[in-house]
């Protein structure tokens, strides 16, 4: 059988230095650096800008493998490397046998006629990405644009060198994260062995699914030292599939076709189960198991429906012949280490984006493509996830190695992936296509503007080499039944001016950014709307107790040295403080402050869902950027660093809720009550409207039956304003509107007839008691007067089943706390500890 040893007991140095330390692998330099006490902690104060020195130097890592006679006696033995961050030479026993250039790749290499019985040395030396690409950047003979790439920290002046590197994009920094081009053995590596043939993957290829039956082909690689005859079988759920083989020496792929009548299929969050099935291999001579493989998929049909209609196309997705509305956000890496990323953060990021009513994640492209647990988390919680690939906001070389290295780094994670149901689009990069603007002169962020005409026909035919070329083709060939979308945001696939998304575009998905980076008014949400909403943001600060985790109590100020180190959207600060002066009431200190931006950031996003989900059918998909942090800072997160929820992540609870109610208000006074509803389901309840003072007197009331379609978003009622508000002063009364079946409340919102700023809160008495028999796990809060944006905190972290909610006066509301866990279900009903109760009156 197949053998293997993981590497252990790596030490490390600076090729320079003599003293060896003992190093942590998978890691990183930095970390190793950071647990040996020879760096302070990256994320604290400004120590961003005193540890660029790093990456200006080469680093060796080192370990010793001792192995037998038995084991040196195999047929095959392979040196696995799963990641290697970046530039590293590897050598075993002193001879060279690998140069690898490319942290997304994983790298296998015959070490047969290196290794010897006892002790075996391997050695890995890191060459600084920053030295070894000054000479690329010299070679190519002109800059590139990377705008996000914070060259000048890195004491680089404006050469951005981030885009000849096939690295982690962010690790040159972001204006969300910190630039840190670390380098190190990022994954496991390990010695595999084996004198008998060997399954080395297992593809479950799904032909055609349907109801009734899933035709399937199991493709099986196989490597075989010698030449063999026996039998080979794959088996699911009791049924077997098997055919009796002839390999030769080498490696080979066999077909099995196989058929599951009825399946369970696999259905996203809101449509169904994410039914999963495992499928083994295994090679048998007479019963002798010789080899097995063992994996999981789920069986589903995606597609990306692009339609004419008749405002331009449609961009939705298709799970089982059902269209989803996606409902989702941004993914970042959870980390600037990678490596530090546990099991449990997986758990916890993915446990939230479901409770948060999410069937959607885009792990963006200028990240990394993510670990398998993430991949088998999306799974298992029924979460679609648009992937893209590693490409962002720059232009790229296009010479012929780089391009092999970007097939090969294709073919790898398009193999590694494949399996996945979760998988529903391969995207080519992040906002290039927009940015360059090849057909429209004027379009574009200015990039072209920098180059003379050969020039440009060098970026652009690199360009398409990548995006229309090797990635397409790489992935119809590898996974033909997953659409592949070459930009995001992109309008068509023509190759003309047709082809640039913009804001009012009747077709292909949008980022708009008119609200934030251009200081529009929240009310353009309701405007700027197209098929398919994949980003837009806000940002906000994390929470006091994340803040005081990086900054000490003298630098709380928001223009104090170590928060503008966090803060890396060099207009981030401006931005919050224009529009807190402009939607909400003034913050009296800097704590109420980062309140403040928290309810802003909410209520920025919550407009822009409730627009996008009202739109349905025109509009099929919303994520928001962005999902979570790489490192404690302000940014468009929903989920901080910590795992921290934000104002913004209990919002999106509540605004991707399966059925909501969401109230749109016309210039001429015209209060629109909309009502989506998601489900396959037609929905027969009782709509509540009740205008209440901020006291709790009911001063209207009106209840009425309303049917909801399956699948559908429609106004159900319509009131002038004037005749609902009588004589009441608009600016102390709030209408609460309820969608009830029986007792159930199916949804709810509130509606202020006054902007924040306008209206004028007393101080409330809030109480907060304990629901007996729960064990201090729930708790019910009331008011005497109105509350608005109820905050709890918990000395425990975890979350409460709701927050961020206004008290209305007698109309108490219960929440649960969930404590985070180290289980496999992340959040579990437990006790918060001490809990404090504060509303936006405390903050002003
Ligand atoms: C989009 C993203 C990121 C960026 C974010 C906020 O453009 O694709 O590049 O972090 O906006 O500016």
């Amino acid at each position: 059988m197949n053998q293997q040893i993981v590497l252990s007991n790596w030490k490390f140095k600076a090729c320079d230095e003599e003293e060896w330390r003992q190093a942590k692998v998978p890691g990183t330099v930095h970390t190793d650096l950071l647990r040996h006490g020879i760096i302070n902690d990256p994320f604290y104060g400004v120590n961003e800008h005193e540890l660029q020195w790093i990456d200006k130097k080469d680093w060796e890592y080192e370990a010793t493998i001792r192995l037998s006679e038995s084991w040196v006696g195999m047929g095959q033995l392979e040196l696995v490397f799963e990641g290697l961050d970046t530039y590293a030479d590897v050598y075993v026993n002193g001879q060279p046998i690998l140069f690898a250039d490319n942290m997304f790749r994983a790298w296998r290499v015959d070490v047969k006629d290196y290794v010897h019985a006892g002790d075996n040395q391997v050695r890995v030396v890191f060459h600084s990405p920053i030295t070894r690409d000054q000479g690329s950047l010299h070679k190519l003979g002109m800059e590139m644009p990377a705008p996000n790439d914070q060259s000048q920290l890195g004491g680089l002046e404006d050469h951005k060198l981030s885009v000849f590197a096939r690295k982690a994009p962010y690790h040159y920094g972001w204006d969300w994260g910190p630039r840190f081009v670390t380098c190190g053995i990022w994954r496991e590596v390990r010695l595999e062995g084996w004198s008998a043939p060997k399954i080395t993957e297992l593809y479950i290829c799904q032909n055609q699914i349907t109801a009734q039956v899933a035709d399937l082909t199991a493709e099986i690689e196989i490597h075989s030292p010698v030449d063999w005859t026996g039998r080979l079988q794959v088996s699911s759920n009791g049924t077997v599939w098997a055919r009796e083989v002839t390999l030769i020496s080498g490696s080979q792929v066999i077909k099995l076709d196989m058929q599951i009548s009825k399946p369970d299929l696999w259905w996203c969050r809101g449509l169904g189960q994410p039914s999963m099935y495992t499928f083994k291999a295994e090679l048998l001579e007479q019963d002798r198991l010789m080899s097995a493989k063992q994996v999981k998929t789920g069986l589903r049909t995606i597609r990306l429906v692009r339609e004419r209609d008749q405002a331009g196309a449609s961009f939705y997705f298709e799970l089982n012949g059902i269209p989803v509305f996606a409902k989702g956000a941004n993914h970042i890496p959870n980390d600037s280490f990678i490596p530090e990323i546990t099991n449990e953060r997986y758990r916890h990021e993915i446990a939230t984006a479901a409770a948060s009513h999410m069937n959607m994640l885009r792990v963006w492209g200028g990240g990394f493509y993510e670990e398998d647990l993430f991949y088998e988390l999306c799974d298992e919680y029924g979460l679609l996830v648009w992937q893209d690939f590693m490409f962002a906001c720059s232009m790229y070389p296009g010479d012929e190695s780089f391009l092999h290295n970007i097939s090969m780094e294709a073919e790898y994670n398009i193999r590694r992936l494949r399996n996945h149901p979760c998988i529903a689009l391969w995207c080519g990069n992040n906002e290039i296509d927009s940015a360059w603007a090849q057909y429209i002169e004027e379009s574009g962020w200015g990039w072209k503007q920098h180059y003379d005409r050969n020039q440009r026909e060098k970026l652009w035919t690199s360009y398409e080499a990548l995006f229309h070329r090797i990635l397409p083709e790489t992935v119809s060939r590898l996974a033909h039944n997953i659409a592949y979308w070459p930009s995001s945001p992109l309008r068509s696939l023509s190759r003309d001016e047709n082809q640039h998304a913009n804001t009012l575009s009747g077709e292909g998905d949008i980022h708009y950014w008119g609200v934030w980076h251009s200081v529009e008014p929240f009310d353009n949400y309701n405007r700027y709307i197209g098929r398919f909403m994949s980003e837009y943001g806000f940002q906000s600060f994390p929470e006091l107790k994340s803040v005081l985790s990086y900054a000490p109590e003298e630098q709380l100020e928001l223009e104090s040295d170590v928060m503008l180190a966090h803060q890396k959207n060099s207009s981030g600060n401006r931005l919050i403080k224009e529009y807190v002066e402009q939607y909400l009431p003034d913050p009296k200190d800097f704590k109420s402050f980062l309140y403040m931006s928290q309810i802003l950031q909410a209520q920025a996003i919550k407009t822009a869902i409730e627009a996008h989900r009202r739109n349905k059918p025109y509009c099929m998909g919303t994520l928001y950027w962005q999902m979570n942090d790489c490192w404690p800072v302000a940014s468009w997160a929903g989920m901080d660093y910590y795992g921290r929820w934000k104002a913004l992540q209990y919002e999106v609870q509540r605004s991707y809720r399966d059925i909501i109610l969401s109230v749109l208000e016309a210039p001429e006074g015209e209060i629109a009550i909309y009502a989506v509803n998601d489900l396959r389901d037609q929905i027969s309840a009782r709509l509540r409207l009740q205008l209440f003072d901020f006291y709790g007197r009911v001063l209207y009331e009106n209840d009425e039956a309303v049917a909801l379609e399956p699948d559908s978003s429609v106004q159900i009622k319509s009131m002038a304003r004037e005749s609902l508000l009588q004589s009441s002063d608009p600016q102390q009364v709030v209408l609460s509107i309820r969608l009830e079946r029986e007792h159930e409340l199916l949804a709810s919102n509130l509606f202020y007839f006054a902007g924040f700023r306008d209206i004028e809160l007393s101080q409330p008495l809030i109480t907060i008691c304990e629901v007996p028999g729960t064990n201090g796990t729930s708790f019910t809060l009331e008011s005497d007067s109105l509350a608005r944006q109820v905050w709890l905190s918990a000395q425990e972290e975890g979350i409460f089943s709701d927050n961020f909610f206004d008290l209305i006066p007698g109309v108490p509301i219960t929440v649960q706390f969930y404590r985070r866990s180290n289980q496999e279900r992340p959040f579990i009903e437990g006790v918060p500890g001490h809990v404090t109760v504060m509303s936006m009156a405390d903050f002003i």
